[in-house]
């Protein structure tokens, strides 16, 4: 049995700043980090330009039988309906729901528009997403000295001019802030200071923690680490041991510390999903039959947003946190399912026969193009969708948050 550890991310130079792949640091001078991100983003837009949804319960998404939730109205959440949830659970939890097909354009546009705001601050944007972003505000182009002025102005002029309402988060690292701007959703402001950084992230349970999906939450908890203050408790070598790399970032966030820089440069280079087993698997039929919901979901996802890739890359972790990963490239983009669970399987050939058990799959696409605009067109406009999460909450949305 497999449990989703993560939703589909856009995965960026960096690799999406997943703590596996950036060493965290002892902390070396005070910034000042601000996280904005939208309420309820796509379905806030179509309530906006359709007054008739105001005020009801919203899902962005397609009703149909495979059809999942990406964005659910705040009216919905009452009902338990969140992104990533399946249309048919959503509609059995809540059958007063109004489903409405997602308008990418609209909200592409809308996305440049707080772009354009931010930009009018600081030129440290990191996007994450259409709707979210990390702002280094340590220096800022009026000179501004307090960011949570910068981030009520931002929130102000969004609201001016997108008559849509953004959360803000401020602090003094990237781990921080994106909890600060969850902490008062929707439409709220919060600031974890220096002071307060510390019990803050002691009195966290270990699933806020970035990186950790529902397999490492579990596996955390049969440790007996429960929140942050359990995770602070144990040493470095024994979280190297027990969670690989990710051991390093879970032992200085957990102290309230994360010394990743805001990166202005970073730009998707590919969507993915993957899946940590709650037992590692050992034969290729196994990876076979895990692989297919793994492809599906990421196939269905560039169906909702248009885009393909030219290159599928496998990654395998196996049960001693190695990692390997393998490729197939194409000289056009991958243009169906079936493309892609067949590249998969050649690719599990390279792979099995193994020696060593597997702890996680995962299936990404990059090298990735509009479905049906020209190569130059695709090289000019990088796309900029986000993940359709398909499972953190299955974890907490695809495509990466930082
Ligand atoms: N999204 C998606 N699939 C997901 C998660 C998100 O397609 N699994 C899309 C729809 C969301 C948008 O991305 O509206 C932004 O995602 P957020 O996680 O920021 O969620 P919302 O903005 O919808 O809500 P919140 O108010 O919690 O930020
Ligand atoms: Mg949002």
């Amino acid at each position: 049995m497999q449990i989703p550890s993560e939703n589909i991310r856009e995965r960026t130079r960096e690799g999406a700043g997943h703590p596996e792949q950036e060493a965290t640091l002892a902390p070396s001078r005070q910034r000042k980090i601000i996280h904005i991100d939208m309420d309820a983003f796509f379905a806030s837009v179509e309530q906006r330009d359709n007054p008739e949804l105001r005020g009801k319960p919203v899902a962005v998404g397609y009703p149909q039988a495979r059809g999942v939730v990406a964005a659910a109205s705040y009216e919905a959440r009452k009902f338990g309906v969140y992104s990533a949830l399946p249309s048919v659970t959503a509609k059995r939890k809540c059958p007063e729901l109004i489903f409405v097909p997602p308008r990418f354009d609209v909200y592409k546009s809308v996305s440049r528009e707080i772009h354009e705001i931010f930009a009018l601050h600081t030129k440290m944007i990191e996007p994450l997403s259409l709707d979210e972003a990390y702002l280094d505000a340590t220096e800022n182009m009026q000179g501004i000295a307090s960011a949570t002025r910068i981030a009520e102005d931002i929130r102000l002029k969004i609201r001016e001019q997108t008559g849509l309402t953004a959360s803000a988060g401020i602090s003094y690292n990237k781990f921080l802030a994106k909890l600060a701007s969850d902490h008062r959703k929707p439409d709220g402001l919060f600031v974890i200071t220096p002071a307060m950084g510390s019990a803050f992230a002691e009195a966290l349970p270990i699933k806020k923690f970035h990186g950790v999906g529902p397999a490492t939450a579990n596996k955390m908890r049969s440790l007996g680490i429960e929140t942050g203050l359990d995770l602070k408790a144990q040493t470095l070598p024994f979280l190297l041991h027990h969670f690989g790399r990710a051991g390093r970032y879970y032992y200085w966030n957990s102290r309230g510390i994360d010394e990743r820089q805001v990166s202005p440069d970073r730009a998707r280079k590919s969507i993915g999903t993957e899946t940590t087993f709650a037992q590692d698997i050992r034969d290729r039929e196994s990876a076979n039959r895990e692989l297919k919901p793994l492809i599906e979901k990421l196939w269905r996802h560039c169906e909702n947003i248009g885009t393909r890739g030219k290159t599928l890359t496998l990654k395998v972790k196996y049960a001693d946190f190695q990692q390997v990963t393998r490729s197939r490239t194409s000289n056009a983009l991958l243009s169906s399912q079936e493309i892609l669970e067949d590249l998969c399987s050649e690719l599990l050939n390279t792979i099995f026969p193994s020696a060593k058990e597997v702890r996680l799959l995962g299936v990404s696409l990059s090298s990735l193009g509009s479905e049906g605009s020209s190569e130059d067109d695709q090289n000019m406009r990088p796309s900029s969708h986000r993940q359709f999460s398909l499972f953190q909450a299955i974890g907490k949305a695809c495509i990466d948050g930082g």
